[in-house]
């Protein structure tokens, strides 16, 4: 029997507007087998997309704390930050030439502490002239506590390869997260549990989420409205009263946030019924399916 290791993992993209992250995305995503709705491109969203391969999957998220204007900024950055360090197995740090640390000390600080390693990628050195890139390189390497400095061009698709093998070098050992074949072939149902699960994470402590997993029962889309089945898995009978609340009133937070960013990510009315199941070891037993899956 022979073994076949599969990578897969998740790549957290933090910089400041205007650095180049949407470019560099759509290069590194661009003519692969993969999906990014070009809704999720305007990044309201964390998942910015996917690069799928036969042994690896690459789930991109970025970090919206970081795109909000500057009095906004400060307060809810730290928390998204945090977020996106937690489940990252690796940070793309990107910055360009031309912007500086500025408003995100604190941003830096706590990338540096978390342990994740992180890629510093200096993009748009097309336009660098006389010693620029060295001086960019050296201000920060000096502040980010990176393991490896990537200059590039996404403009120019240069240097753009060396990011992929970078993460490639770093991502665990794991079957994909995400179904490759439903992911090609229904990539809403995708977006939509991907949004329920952020309003789980905005809503319950650390725990909680983790234990969790959103399955979309049903996704029926007509002219008007499209109606959405929800099922939220999670582990234990307590987790279960977590997430519904008292009086129902935390799931039914969850749904009222999941079905207002729905309806601006699918730019129609929605209709959400989320449920509550308990499935013990559902998160292990998923895994095992996805891995059968894979090995067929
Ligand atoms: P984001 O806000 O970080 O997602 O940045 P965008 O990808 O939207 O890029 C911001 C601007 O920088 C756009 O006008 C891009 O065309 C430009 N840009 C991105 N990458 C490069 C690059 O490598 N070289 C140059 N010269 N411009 C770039
Ligand atoms: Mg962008
Ligand atoms: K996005």
């Amino acid at each position: 029997m022979t073994e076949i290791t599969h990578k897969a993992g998740f790549v957290n993209i933090i910089g400041k507007p205007n650095v180049g992250k949407s470019t560099l995305m759509n290069v590194l995503i661009g003519e692969r087998l993969s999906i990014i709705s070009s809704k999720a491109q305007t990044t309201r969203h964390r998942i910015m997309g996917l690069i799928n391969d036969d042994n690896y999957q690459i789930v991109f998220s970025d970090t919206p704390g970081m795109l909000k204007p500057k009095y906004e900024l400060h307060k809810s950055m730290m928390s998204f930050v945090n977020i996106s360090l937690e489940d990252a197995d690796v940070i793309l740090f990107v910055t360009d030439l031309f912007e500086t640390e500025e408003e995100i000390e604190d941003v830096i600080e706590k990338i540096n502490q978390s342990g994740t390693p992180v890629l510093l990628v200096i993009n748009k050195i097309d336009l660098s002239k006389e010693n620029q890139l060295e001086e960019v390189t050296a201000y920060w390497t000096q502040r980010l506590k990176a393991e490896t400095v990537i200059p590039i061009s996404a403009t120019e698709s240069f240097n753009t390869e060396r990011i992929l093998q970078e993460i490639l070098d770093r991502l665990p050992d794991h079957p994909p997260f995400y179904d490759k074949a439903e992911l090609t072939d229904k990539p809403e149902r995708f977006f939509a549990s991907e949004i329920i699960r952020e309003k789980i994470f905005n809503n319950y402590k650390k725990e909680i989420p983790y234990s969790t997993e959103v399955a979309i029962e049903d996704f029926y889309e007509d002219e008007k409205i499209i109606r959405i089945r929800a099922i939220i898995y999670v582990e234990r009978e307590s987790q279960k009263g977590i997430i519904i609340g008292e009086g129902g009133k935390a799931l039914k937070r969850v749904g009222i946030q999941a079905r207002a960013e729905m309806e601006k990510f699918f730019g129609k009315k929605i209709f959400l019924e989320t449920y509550v199941k308990v499935e013990d070891d559902w998160r292990k037993n998923k895994l095992k399916l996805k891995k059968f899956g894979y090995d067929q």
